[in-house]
């Protein structure tokens, strides 16, 4: 039997850090995945989770449950006894954490973008959408700057790079995130990294 339900969408970015943990931890036996129906009226998903949002997950044994997607790398990193995810002691991981933070920054205005674009299109905001565009070419640019620092070329696999790797690969959605011109080392790095094993599975 597994020890914890993991609810998700394919499409989540967030999920989808989870899901490349996961694998990459080999704990597929341990984690059932189970689909959530999310941003639909109703769905029988919000008596699971009242935030109706991805990636939750439920600890089968006493139902202790868990949202966001730092949260629960960190509970599968402890749960697998090994803290490949956790960030290293000092000046080191202050970097890594550096790091992650301006991935999620992205990431998290790719969100806003890609979700404006989902909506009905007299109710999109071309403000919106004009700013979130705007921020993501300056930190594309910035992180052409970066890629070649540590935390995105460890060889262990960490959130630093999933994190950013699921924001650039949101290139594959058709709202318009076309980030590839003018960053010729980071489109490198992320066609490098769509060949790690744990991402081809969240790739498919
Ligand atoms: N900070 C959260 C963000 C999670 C999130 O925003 N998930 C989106 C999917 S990308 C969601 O579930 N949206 C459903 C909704 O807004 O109802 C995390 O890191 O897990």
């Amino acid at each position: 039997m597994s020890e914890f339900i993991l609810y998700h969408t394919v499409t989540s970015p967030y999920a989808r850090i989870v899901l490349a943990v996961v694998h990459e931890k080999n704990l597929t036996n341990k984690v059932s995945l189970v689909e959530a129906k999310t941003r639909v009226e109703g769905s029988s998903y919000y008596e699971i989770n009242p935030s109706g949002r991805v990636p939750y997950l439920v600890r089968e044994s006493d139902g202790m449950d868990y949202e966001d997607s730092s949260l629960i790398v960190d509970i599968l990193d402890k749960e697998s006894g090994s803290k490949q995810f956790g960030y290293s002691e000092g000046e080191v991981g202050i970097t890594e954490r550096r790091a992650e933070a301006q991935a999620r920054s992205l990431l998290d205005g790719l969100a806003v973008w890609a979700r404006e674009r989902r909506r009905p299109g007299a109710e999109q905001s071309e403000t919106i959408i004009s700013h979130e565009r705007a921020r993501a070419t300056r930190m594309t640019r910035f992180f052409e700057g970066e890629i070649k620092e540590p935390p995105y070329n460890k060889d262990s696999l960490n959130i630093v790079q999933l994190t950013l790797f699921v924001a650039l690969d949101l290139e594959r959605r058709p709202f318009g995130f076309d980030w590839r011109t003018g960053c010729p080392r980071l489109s490198e790095w992320k066609d490098r990294m769509a060949g790690r094993p744990s991402i081809r599975v969240i790739c498919l």
